[in-house]
């Protein structure tokens, strides 16, 4: 594939309500949005980086600078052959996987237009719908979260994840399990506790969580196969899983027993069927993770997702609706009334479009390298 022209585009779109987690709030979604011109076929990615480093360590920012100086210079008037082939070019440039996979991702889209086949099908999907969980926010009031649960209860989201940090932990999973004792409910701390914290994890264990998602730091790959051994309750690494070496590493040392893919922090969906693999063999449960995805990444987590490994486990990829007013693809990403969402393929002929009227609305930055 020709690369004949690159866009880069920061838009803005703000959340229905703001989505508080133990590292920051997020008023609206500030997404980086890539658009490869090729040979007369437009591909779309979409950066899942924030605004400040307080997930990744890459933020929009330091994605605007490599993608601008390292890696568009080295693609335009060239030829790339595909995403694998672009990973194996850029393997030089150390992390920075966020803004790779935005590129990535592109070429995916480029592909699948090219070859009048799904990214279902390239990747080698066997799922017609995926099964999907919320991931709910912090909130000041109990009450307040118990009401927003019952909300997702009843529009029949398949699995209850609630933020957690200290101060705001056992209380809520008891005062959760008093309302709701049956609910498939898992927690996620973002990285928020240390190895000193290990009664309170040890606590948990009486409130039959499905699993408890990165209670520890991002390199704590040590520290969680400690904890682990500790404690009943499954651990589910999601921030430590940044590349196929960290989910072995993690495998064999035993630090978790389920594993959140989140392929764009892997540097992109090949990167993240590779890691899709290595767990499936080593009989690892995984699901596909979210970063609160406008619409272009939430359906291509939705195509990932359809790998044969993400069977058991709802994914963090919820109707769209439940973060935006309005997104950017026409139609917008959405559940079925079994609370799964259909995976694009040949057959079904399902396409999310890109909305660039959407887009235009959004824009607050857009650099043109051609
Ligand atoms: O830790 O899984 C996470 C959102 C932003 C950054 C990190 C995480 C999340 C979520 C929401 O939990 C996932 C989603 O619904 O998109
Ligand atoms: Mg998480």
């Amino acid at each position: 594939m020709r690369i004949d022209r690159v866009d880069i585009i920061r838009v803005w779109n703000p959340f229905v309500h703001p989505f508080r987690t133990s590292f920051t709030s997020f008023e609206n979604r500030d997404a980086l949005l890539v658009k490869i011109y090729s040979e007369g076929l437009v591909g779309w990615g979409e950066c899942k980086a924030f605004y400040g480093p307080f997930y990744n360590p890459e933020d929009n920012g330091t994605v605007l600078h490599i993608l601008r100086n390292m890696i568009i210079p080295k693609i335009l008037h060239q030829e790339v052959a595909g995403p694998k082939e672009f990973m194996e070019q850029f393997a030089y440039i150390k992390g920075n996987r966020l803004a790779k996979a935005a590129v990535e991702n592109a070429l995916w889209e480029l592909l699948s237009q090219r070859t009048g086949k799904s990214i279902k099908t390239l990747l080698g999907g066997t799922q017609k719908e995926i099964k999907v969980g919320v991931s709910l926010g912090i909130e000041d009031n109990i009450n307040d979260l118990l009401r927003i649960i019952d909300k997702y209860l009843a529009l029949g989201y398949h699995r209850t994840k609630i933020k957690i940090h200290p101060g705001q932990d056992i209380e809520v999973i008891k005062a959760i399990r008093k309302e709701f004792p049956d609910i498939t409910l898992t927690v996620d701390a973002n990285s928020a506790y240390t190895l000193k914290d290990i009664d309170l994890f040890k606590a948990m264990d009486e409130y039959h969580l499905q699993y408890i998602e990165q209670p520890l730091g991002e390199e704590d790959i040590v520290e969680h196969s400690i904890l682990q051994k500790a404690i009943e309750t499954p651990i589910c690494l999601d921030e430590s899983i940044v590349s196929y070496d960290a989910a072995k590493a993690a495998i064999r040392l035993g630090s978790c027993k389920v594993i959140n893919i989140k392929s764009s922090r892997c540097g992109g969906m090949y990167e993240g069927k590779r890691i899709h693999d290595l767990c499936l063999e080593n009989h690892i449960p995984v699901w596909c993770g979210g970063m609160t995805e406008l619409g272009i990444g939430r359906a291509q987590n939705v195509s990932f997702a359809s790998l044969p490994g993400f069977t058991e486990l709802a994914h963090d990829v919820a109707a769209a609706s439940r973060y935006f007013k309005r997104d950017i693809t026409d139609p917008m990403v959405d559940i079925t009334d079994r609370c799964t969402i259909i995976v694009p393929d040949e057959e079904n002929g399902i396409r999310y479009n890109v909305d660039e009227k959407a887009i235009d609305d959004m824009t607050v930055g857009h650099w043109i390298f051609r």
